[in-house]
């Protein structure tokens, strides 16, 4: 079968990087190692995928209605943006999740595309068979996302450069890692994507 692969970014907004409600130390860093994948993806001709993390005021995904976080990336606030660093091209495709109330989700794949499609029925739908998944959090939205996706039958490489954890415990991102690995995703750096051009 035909390999097609689309970048899928997760959740770089405002609120997870320095400045932001739940920041991930050096958050903003992905920027920079993900625009140059979006180049790399975009001069292949592959589809870009951006998720965001998109709540509502109250959710039971915040510590005050008996969740676990801070108040983040409430939808249509500054920190629900996108972080002004990533260069995503206008043609990425926006999935967003968490906009329930009663949803306390991770996962990209529990998100939607604007036309109501979720993320692994939109993939399909451009024939898409493999992903490379960088951005945040390491060891939430980026694992569930991960996992999830290789439960739906697509082959999946984490961007190792291109990730960064909560770190809630120290070793988190890490051990996040090693999960993703034991459950079948691949690996790379960008120096893969190098020596795979020359
Ligand atoms: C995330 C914590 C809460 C994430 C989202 O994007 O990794 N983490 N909501
Ligand atoms: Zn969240």
């Amino acid at each position: 079968m035909k390999t097609v692969s689309a970048l899928v970014i997760v959740d770089v907004q405002n609120d997870f990087c320095p400045g932001g409600s739940l920041p991930v130390t050096d958050g903003g860093e992905v920027a920079a190692a993900l625009n140059v994948y979006i180049s790399v993806f975009k001069k292949a001709g592959h589809a870009i995928y951006a998720t965001r993390d998109w709540h509502p005021s109250k959710t039971v995904h915040f510590r005050e209605q008996g969740g676990k976080w801070p108040p983040h990336c409430v939808q249509g606030t500054h920190g629900a943006k996108f972080h002004p660093a990533l260069k995503l091209p206008h043609d990425t495709v926006i999935i967003t999740k968490g906009a329930g109330k009663d949803e306390d989700s991770y996962s990209g794949f529990q998100g939607k595309d604007a036309g109501g499609r979720g993320l692994a029925e939109a993939l399909r739908a451009q024939g898409v068979t493999r992903i490379f998944v960088g951005g945040l959090a390491t060891d939430y939205c980026v694992k569930e996302t991960v996992i999830d996706a290789i439960r739906e039958g697509f082959e999946v490489c984490l961007l190792t450069d291109a990730v960064k954890g909560v770190d809630i415990s120290p070793g988190d991102s890490i051990r996040a890692i090693e999960t993703m690995r034991e459950n079948g995703a691949l690996t790379a750096t960008l120096r893969d994507f190098k020596t795979a051009q020359t």
